[in-house]
């Protein structure tokens, strides 16, 4: 069995919009009402996919959820004088950043030998908590080997479970087992916490995780505060490194120890808010990035081009290169559609480590497939979207016939 570190990115969808959703989302927050482009966004997306393929790195990915979600407007009885923002939430192609679809606990760290998933319920916002019976369907689909893998439904809608963007595994190889480490938030502050810690316990025991292996570490309030939402905006883990801005977590110190102790080749890059303030790395989303070990063995950060746009984080990252720590080479990406709602390259993805065997074919990449997706998102996708337009029953039809398009492409007859 050969595991790999399989990343599965969201397809961004055909009603990709900028609603300004989410509170405690700087950057969603500040594009509220600004035109979206679609097709664009979606190709950004495949474009990164192709660069990580071409690095020799395993890709998967997730098909749009259908939108508008019907079911969902139905819940809420929606009629003409209903509040746009639900409208909205109901548009939404949030499900692109599968970093919330899941958390995910490969087989070398779970008591029976499988990889975990756990859906996320993205209960803190109201636009993504209707995201997870749909990304269920397509886990059920991927992973539906049950001698390899073990999906399970969300945790209670009272703990709200953002999935992967809160958690990391430290390892000395991505096949080797792991220490989970899961980052809850505390509520109080001025924006949402949308990891709750009991959320992240119940995760850990439905993997059936060994007790002994598992972190639960509180993200810094002042991080939240700052516009950190997730974890994932201010630390990100790949094998045995560390990648985290000095204000993470709530104490960085006794957090590091902690991981040492139980993950003895952790090495931490903690960036300094004297070299890098917090608000700066968010900005940017220094953080959000991929952190991969291509087969030639040299570990990459793949950035958002807002680092090379940030004076300080372009300089801190020169100066990162120059010395002789593990992480050896930066690569730089255009995901600027998915970025102005506050989605880098790490939001866009979902770190599965498995042996590709095992996972459903059609939602693995190849050069041919991204080629297929490209002519079908050429075609169908909406090259412009204006907020005014987010109910009109015109785009609506589009965008519907849009993913149709790709499902049919892709074969994935199921999720019609
Ligand atoms: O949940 N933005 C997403 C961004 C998710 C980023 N993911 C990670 N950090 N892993 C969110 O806040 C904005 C949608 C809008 O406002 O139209 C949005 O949902």
């Amino acid at each position: 069995m050969s595991l790999t570190e399989i990343n599965f990115d969201g397809i961004v969808g055909p009603s990709h919009n900028y609603a300004g959703l989410s509170l405690g989302n700087l950057a969603a927050t500040r594009n509220a009402g600004a035109s979206s482009y679609p097709k664009a966004a979606a190709l950004q997306g495949i474009a990164k996919m192709r660069g990580n393929m071409e690095a020799g790195l395993a890709q998967g990915f997730f098909v749009p959820l259908p939108r508008p979600n019907t079911g969902w407007l139905e819940e809420l009885a929606a009629d003409d004088d209903t509040d746009p923002v639900l409208i909205a939430g109901a548009w939404s192609a949030s499900s692109m950043w599968t970093a919330n679809a899941a958390t995910v606990s490969p087989a070398p760290d779970t008591a029976d030998g499988r990889c975990h998933l756990t859906i996320a319920n993205l209960v803190s916002m109201q636009h993504r908590s209707q995201e997870w019976p749909d990304t269920l369907r397509q886990l059920q689909l991927a992973f539906a080997d049950n001698a390899h893998f073990a999906v399970h439904g969300p945790v209670p809608p009272t703990f709200g479970d953002e999935g992967a963007a809160n958690h990391m595994r430290l390892t000395s190889a991505h096949g080797e087992p792991a220490i989970e480490v899961f980052v809850y938030g505390r509520s109080g502050g001025r924006f949402p916490a949308r990891q709750h810690e009991q959320a992240s316990r119940i995760v850990a025991r439905k993997h059936r995780l060994d007790p002994d292996r598992v972190l639960f570490v509180e993200q810094n309030p002042e991080a939240i505060a700052a516009g950190a939402f997730h974890n994932d905006v201010v630390a990100v883990a790949n094998e045995s490194v560390l990648f985290t801005h000095e204000l993470a977590f709530a104490d960085p110190a006794a957090t590091y120890d902690a991981i040492r102790a139980k993950c003895p080749a952790a090495q931490v890059v903690e960036v300094p808010e004297a070299s890098v303030p917090l608000g700066e790395a968010i900005k940017s989303y220094l953080f959000n990035a991929q952190l991969v070990t291509p087969p030639s063995g040299e570990m990459t950060l793949v950035v958002p081009t807002e680092c090379q746009e940030s004076t300080p984080v372009w300089n801190w990252l020169q100066e990162m290169l120059a010395g002789n720590g593990p992480i050896r080479r930066v690569k730089v990406v255009d995901v600027r559609q998915s970025m102005a709602n506050g989605g880098g390259p790490a939001c866009l993805r979902l770190r599965v480590v498995a042996d590709p065997a095992n996972i459903d074919p059609r939602f693995l990449l190849d050069s041919s497939k991204a080629a297929a997706m490209e002519r079908v998102i050429a075609q169908y996708w909406p090259e412009q979207i204006d907020s005014a337009e987010i109910g009109d029953a015109t785009l609506a039809m589009t965008v519907r016939t849009a993913r149709m398009a790709l499902l049919e492409e892709l074969g994935l007859y199921e999720l019609s």
